[in-house]
Formats: C-alpha cells, structure tokens, sequence
C-alpha cells in the first residue's frame, strides 16, 4: 500500500473544518446551477472558489472567497445540501469522528440563526444514522462581527447545548473570523461565561503575527485548544512567554498545513510549526480548516505531513489515536471512540 492510499485508509479524527470553507468543487457547482435555475446574475465560476495546488491567496482574499460562498448558501435548503455533501466527504475519506464548526447566519424572511443551527444539526443527526461516524458541532462566533454578535452567538449556543433533541451533539464554542479584525482581548468575558456554562472552547490564535493579544488570551487559562497557534513557538516567531503558557497548560493545538501555506502565513511545508511542537511532544492534531478552499482532504494533510517530517506508518497511527484525547467528547465517549480506531488501526496492515 503507498503513502497515499496509507493515509487514505488509516481511521481519522478531523477536529477544525469550517463548513463553508470545506465545500467541494461539486457542492460549489451544485449550488451554482441551483443559482442559475432560479435566474441569478453575476454569478462567480467555481475555479475562483477552490485554491489548486501549488497556488496562492493572502488570508484577504480568502475571507473575500467566503463571502462569495456564503452568497451561494443563503437558504435552507443550500444548507441542508452543503452539510451533507460534507459530511459525506469527510466519510469517504474515513474520517470515523467529525468536530464541524460553523457561523450561525440569519437573512430577514429566508432563515433565522436558529434555523440555520437546526439544519446543519438535523442534516448531522442523518448522516450519523447511515454511516460509521460521529459529529459534533461547535458554534462559531466571528471575530469580525463585533461583541453583541459574540454574545447573540454566544446565548444561541447555551439554548442549544440544553435542548432536548440536540444537546449531546453540541460540544463547544470556536472563534474564528478574520485575524485582523477586530481584538480578541475584547470577547474574553464571552468565553468566560461560555466556559462557566459548561462550553468548550476552541480558539483561533496567532494565525498571524498579534503577541499582545495571544498573551492576554492566554492569560486567563480558558483555552481548550487552540486554531492554528502559528506564532506561538519562539522558533516559528512567537515567545519562550507565549510557548512556555501553551505548554503549562497543556493545550492541544489544531494544524493545518495547506490552510497556512496557502494562505502564506507559512512559507513552506518544511517551515511549519508541526516540526517543533512535535519535536517538543505536545499534543497536536492535524486537521483541513477548509478542505474546499485549500483544496485538500485530511488523508492528503497526513501525507504532506508523512513526506515533510519524515514520519513512519507508526507515528501516523500514533497521531490518529493521540487525537480521541484532544476531542470534546466525555470521557466514556472518548474511550468507545478509541476502541473503534484501534480496531481499524488493527485491521491496517
Ligand atoms: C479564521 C476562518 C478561517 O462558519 O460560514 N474561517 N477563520 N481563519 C481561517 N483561516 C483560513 N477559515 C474559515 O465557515 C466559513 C467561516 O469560517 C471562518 C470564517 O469566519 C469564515 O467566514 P462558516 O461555516
């Protein structure tokens, strides 16, 4: 079996996929045609949605490709098919447990938050019933949307971790958004009370160059795991301080390699902070961010990491199953999902 084929069949565990940014060339022209039978005019072509190998955007215009998408998903019944199409995806690359994260989004007369929420559970909640995976959902607040949206998020998320239908499948609270907007500092007393309420917290750190707010976000100790943390380490730009706080804390980071080099916050494969957070043996997952946009799969992220780094079909097998722990799952979860990726890992030759 070759390397590809290897990471293709090993049982993986994606834990940062931002929904709009993990559609597919196919989902993009199904939504596409979808626009055109209704009469819609000005109409982007998919070739300037997904970023193919070996190109380029800067982290603006990749925020500009999400505001085309999010044009393309802005009904229902878009994003019950995105959801899907995704989810199926992410299981015929055999992923075997799925944090989805994504932006609760309302259009006067066409969708409320609540609506959109519902959608993307239900749609969950079906594909888990035909196929060998988990899901959970972390609700996503934008950075760029200012703190009453934070807070609006923020309540939406506590209505549905107690909602009778949904609430096991809603494990925490992601923020993400454009890193150059708006200040993190700024939402901390949202992730205080999102933690009070039994929330999780993934968070998106250091994505670009931002010392001041890294630190103080770190500060307050309320960090679950961390989205990208590019500029952390002292030998990838970041502080002894910064890294010294990750590692006290023991917080697992989310990497995503063709994400930061696509995006140029990382210049190559070779110069990504994988290497020296592994070298230091903290906990790291790697994951897609948006497999659409960038282009990629997770199988595909493990081999690029494979060939980088030099790992051996162990170490691989290793980061799939260090993976159940970084997950927001209970305990009791944790252990049924790690007798499940052992058994295929056994049965991986
Ligand atoms: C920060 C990102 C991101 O929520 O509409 N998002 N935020 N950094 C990134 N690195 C490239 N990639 C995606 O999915 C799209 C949204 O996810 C966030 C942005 O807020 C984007 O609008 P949803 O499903």
């Amino acid at each position: 079996m070759d390397l590809s084929e290897y990471c293709k069949s090993l049982p993986k565990i994606e834990l940062h996929a931002h929904l709009t940014g993990s559609l597919s060339d196919e989902t993009v022209l199904k939504l596409l045609r979808a626009k055109q039978a209704e009469g819609g005019a000005n109409l982007p072509q998919s070739a300037e949605v997904t970023i193919q190998r070996g190109h380029k955007r800067t982290l603006e215009e990749c925020f500009e490709v999400f505001r085309i998408l999010h044009c393309l998903t802005d009904n229902l019944s878009a994003i019950k098919t995105i959801a899907r199409d995704v989810i199926q995806e992410f299981v015929a690359d055999n992923v075997r447990y799925l944090e989805l994260r994504t932006t609760p989004k309302s259009i006067n007369g066409v969708m409320t938050k609540n609506q959109y929420i519902d959608t993307v559970l239900e749609a969950m909640i079906d594909e888990m019933k035909l196929n060998t995976i988990t899901i959970r959902l972390l609700i996503s607040i934008d950075r760029s949307r200012g703190l009453d949206d934070a807070w609006d998020t923020l309540q939406l998320a506590k209505q549905y971790a107690a909602h009778e239908r949904f609430k096991n499948l809603i494990c925490g609270i992601d923020i993400s958004g454009n890193p150059r907007a708006g200040n993190l500092v700024e939402y901390i007393p949202v992730l205080r009370e999102a933690k009070q309420c039994g929330l999780k917290l993934s968070v998106h750190l250091a994505e670009v160059v931002n010392e001041k707010e890294t630190l103080e976000v770190l500060k307050t100790e309320l960090i679950d795991r961390i989205g990208h943390g590019t500029f952390i380490h002292p030998e990838t730009g970041g502080s002894q301080e910064l890294m010294q706080l990750v590692k006290d804390q023991g917080i697992p980071l989310e990497l995503c390699l063709s994400s930061n080099i696509k995006s140029g916050t990382v210049k190559s494969a070779e110069a990504h902070h994988f290497s020296c957070w592994r070298k230091d043996k903290h906990p790291v997952v790697i994951c897609t961010d948006d497999k659409g946009v960038f282009s990629t799969t997770l199988s595909e992220e493990y081999k690029i990491c494979a060939e980088t780094f030099h790992l051996k079909k162990t170490d691989l097998r290793e980061l799939c199953l260090a993976a159940v722990e970084m997950t927001f799952l209970s305990q009791e979860e944790k252990d049924r999902l790690r007798q499940t990726i052992l058994k295929d890992l056994d049965k991986l030759t």
